[in-house]
């Protein structure tokens, strides 16, 4: 520093010397160029106190404060979405049933057609099936279980009929409502009415043609042989002119338009 302001005297001193000979043409006695070193003066009195100066920038990130006590309950927000389908339900119990609907409309008139010959031909089929029917009723009877003598067949009909309807049964079969002319045909028929748990069937007798006077079924005479109930017969109420045999094996009149199961007799040379 102080080399720097010598040599910049020395320079400006050089410069006066030339320049102050071209002018005037004489001789200036040089003077000894002084050197002056800047010495810093004493500390001046405190100055006054300045304005508030503009807010500095913000500073770090402090750490984290404690946890504060928790707020206020916040006000219920706004419906969410839908959430995804859950899984099916059970099924539930089956509902009570609709009231009806209302009545449709009426159909298209049908087509007529040339079929009464048909129908007589299905009416025909339908008699047939009926039949077939009943004797698939009776064949079905007669395997479930028949009694035999020596000489006759008896079945017993699980069919609630009258008199003359169960009469009708068996005589369209080849037989009759069972006949019992002897103890052992009569033990025979009771022992199987016992057996099916029964308490009373038809038998083939009646006193329909002259009050009083029993006759079998097929119009042949009673014999010697009976099994009359004690009081019996009574043509009860003036209206008992057919028989049932209870599983006692005894005989009863009894009217003839009561249903019930009954019994009927085939000759084993017929069967
Ligand atoms: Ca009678
Ligand atoms: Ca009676």
């Amino acid at each position: 520093m102080v080399g720097e302001k010598l040599l910049a005297c020395m320079l400006v001193n050089w410069l006066s010397m030339t320049l102050m000979r071209s002018v005037y043409g004489q001789h200036i006695p040089e003077e000894p160029c002084s050197v002056q070193i800047l010495v810093p003066g004493l500390k001046g009195e405190p100055g006054e106190k300045g304005d508030k100066g503009t807010p500095g920038r913000p500073g770090r990130l402090g750490p984290p404060g404690e946890t504060g006590p928790p707020g206020l309950k916040g006000h219920k927000g706004g419906m969410g979405r839908y959430g995804k389908m859950g899984p099916p339900g059970f099924k539930g119990l089956k509902g009570d049933m609709g009231d009806s609907g209302p009545k449709g409309p009426n159909g298209e008139p049908g087509v007529p057609c040339e079929c009464a010959p048909l129908r007589k031909m299905i009416g025909e089929i339908d008699i047939q099936v009926a039949q077939l029917t009943n004797e698939l009723k009776f064949i079905k009877n007669a395997v479930a279980g028949i009694k035999e003598t020596d000489s006759k067949v008896y079945l017993l009909v699980k069919e609630e009929k009258r008199y003359r309807e169960a009469e009708l049964f068996c005589q369209g079969r080849g037989g009759h409502l069972a006949m019992p002319k002897d103890p052992a045909s009569n033990r025979a028929i009771a022992g199987y009415i016992t057996d099916a748990g029964l308490s009373r069937t038809y038998i083939g007798m009646n006193d329909l043609e002259r009050e009083g006077h029993f006759v079998y079924v097929e119009r042949s005479p009673m014999t010697t042989f009976s099994r009359w109930r004690e009081g019996e017969p009574n043509n009860a109420y003036d209206d008992e002119d057919c028989v049932e045999m209870v599983s006692s094996g005894e005989w009863v009149d009894v009217a003839c338009h009561l249903t019930m199961f009954f019994v009927c007799e085939f000759d084993k040379d017929i069967v």
